[in-house]
């Protein structure tokens, strides 16, 4: 049987994602929105692309979940995005509930597949759907990580005029203002970055990272970014296609590591076929593990949000 992959939420993330899934011809595509013709037109629209740019797996939009059915692996996007000046915690309310409901509905009809969260509040929403759908935490993962991640090597390799494929650099934490890049696992072509900026310019660009999702839609105005959360996206989804047992930052659940528990927060992973594999508990300087700390507890801030909510 040819794999199946299911992307929910037709807006500018998921439409894009799907786009790039397709273009890698790996898995049957369904693309799934509440809002009627919109998949359809979608989906039918990247269908007719395929003769032209080469690939041949079937993609489908849809408004009913059944078309999900036995997914391998469900990428939700769902939910509504920033405008300005809000920040991704001012989406929780209304997100969660979205959530859920995404969620009640995957895991009926997927109930094997690997869950990758993509609406935000980033980990929040991560933390909801592995509450609602009862997945052990290897098959419930959130893309953040490798977005700050790339946006972090982008700005390093404007500064330096270096090709940006040349930059190295893990960002940590949860997917806010409070995010952690980690200076001392940062390098280009194998030199630590601390050699090649000067520290003061250093923070600037760390700010600028920190804030990179604002600085989208502050240019944007009626929505957020997409072509680099999908190009990120479509990273986690080949190492787990492909088995890469790749090293990603992602959002994962924590039961003590990095002294974070009950918790999903941005931290590296391995990626493969059975989603995290393991968590690797890199060594972290005592103000670097401050940092995660602090990104953690404003996560936790907004699960017991939720939790209150909820009740
Ligand atoms: C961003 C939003 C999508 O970082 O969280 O662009």
């Amino acid at each position: 049987m040819r794999r199946k992959i299911t992307v929910v939420g037709a807006g500018n993330v998921g439409g894009t994602l799907t786009q790039r899934l397709a273009e890698r011809n790996y898995a049957d595509l369904v693309l799934i929105d509440i809002v009627e013709g919109l998949p359809q037109g979608k989906a039918l629209d990247l269908l007719q692309a395929g003769p032209v740019v080469g690939y041949d797996c079937n993609i489908t939009g849809s408004n009913n979940y059944e078309d999900s059915a036995n997914s391998d692996i469900v990428i939700v996007t769902s939910g509504v995005a920033r405008k300005p000046g809000m920040s991704r915690d001012d989406l929780l309310y209304t997100n969660m509930e979205i959530i859920k409901t995404v969620t009640q509905n995957v895991v009926k009809h997927s109930p094997k597949c690997i869950l990758i969260m993509v609406s935000n509040p980033l980990d929040a929403m991560a933390q909801m759907a592995h509450h609602v759908s009862g997945f052990p935490k290897n098959r419930v993962l959130g893309m953040a990580g490798v977005l700050d991640t790339a946006r972090f090597r982008t700005f390093l390799a404007q500064e330096l005029k270096v090709s940006v494929t040349d930059t190295q650099a893990f960002v940590l934490g949860g997917h806010g203002d409070t995010m952690v890049p980690l200076l001392d696992y940062t390098s280009v072509a194998g030199v630590p970055i601390k050699q090649l900026i000067p520290k003061e310019r250093l923070a600037e660009i760390v700010e600028r990272t920190q804030n990179g999702g604002a600085e989208i839609v502050k240019h944007l105005k009626t929505g957020s970014a997409f072509y680099a959360p999908s190009a990120s996206v479509a990273q986690m989804v080949d190492a787990i296609v492909y088995d890469q047992k790749k090293i990603l930052p992602c959002a994962a659940y924590l039961e003590g590591e990095f002294g974070i528990r009950g918790l999903f927060a941005g931290v590296p992973v391995k990626l493969g076929k059975n989603g995290i594999e393991q968590i690797m508990e890199i060594k972290l300087s005592p103000d670097e593990q401050k940092a995660l700390q602090k990104s953690a507890d404003a996560v936790k801030e907004l699960v017991d949000l939720m939790s209150a909510k909820m009740k």
